[in-house]
């Protein structure tokens, strides 16, 4: 892991989530120094007066750069695939200039606000009580869906747009989700995209993203 002290680098709220894995393998691929603040969603850390201030919307990934210089530049930012367009701009990598760069947010946009989206609806609704059947085919159907239509753009291609890139981590971390997983490893239905987890897997920076992420209810560096 790249580490450096807080204050002197990036700082990553975050948690062992889609969410906040994507922003964590990002981090790793690029190498720029950070510092992982680990925020304990059970405990309800991300409505703590001190993450508030941080991202008002009380969720996370969240990263705060100390690396720009002067005192009221200092950029703070959430959502987690304007997360990692920034981070691709700073470093300069995993976001093309020209016509490829459009294909990797369409990429992006259809892993963030299609799959993600249904996924974490899909679990959402898998919390409430009662009869939840024709609502939990619905988000079912639409994430098969969706990775139907990813299944089809890695025929004859290793990476979403063609050469890895941030729409890749950001469907990476999606089909983490232990359902996701079981469904593309279990159906016939998705071979390019089983060979794809692999090579997402073998990548070093990948998995020591994943290791790095601790099991939920982990003890929590956040003040107040
Ligand atoms: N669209 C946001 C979603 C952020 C989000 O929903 N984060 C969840 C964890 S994956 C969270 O912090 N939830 C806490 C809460 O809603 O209380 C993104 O892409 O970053």
């Amino acid at each position: 892991m790249t580490q450096a002290l807080k204050g002197s680098a990036i700082d990553c709220y975050t948690a062992a989530t889609p969410n906040g894995r994507r922003v964590l393998i990002m981090l790793e691929e690029t190498g720029l120094p950070y510092f992982p603040i680990w925020i304990d969603l059970m405990r309800g850390e991300q409505r703590s007066t001190h993450f508030l201030a941080i991202n008002p919307e009380g969720a996370i990934p969240a990263i705060i750069d100390h690396r720009l210089s002067a005192p009221n530049q200092q950029l703070m930012l959430s959502q987690s695939a304007a997360i990692l367009i920034y981070l691709a701009e700073t470093s300069g990598h995993f976001l093309p200039q020209g016509a490829g760069r459009y294909n990797v947010l369409q990429w992006l946009m259809l892993c963030i606000s299609d799959v993600a989206c249904a996924s974490s609806s899909a679990f959402q609704v898998s919390r409430i009580k009662g009869d939840i059947g024709t609502v939990s085919t619905h988000f079912a159907t639409r994430i098969a869906r969706y990775l139907a239509i990813a299944e089809r753009q890695l025929q004859g291609r290793d990476f979403l747009a063609g050469a890895y890139s941030i729409a890749d981590m950001c469907l990476y971390a999606n089909t983490l989700v232990p359902s996701i997983t079981e469904l593309i490893r279990q159906s016939d239905n998705f071979p390019n995209l089983r060979r794809w987890e692999m090579r997402m897997a073998e990548r070093p920076a990948v998995a020591r993203a994943i290791v790095l992420c601790p099991p939920s209810g982990s003890p929590s560096t956040i003040p107040g």
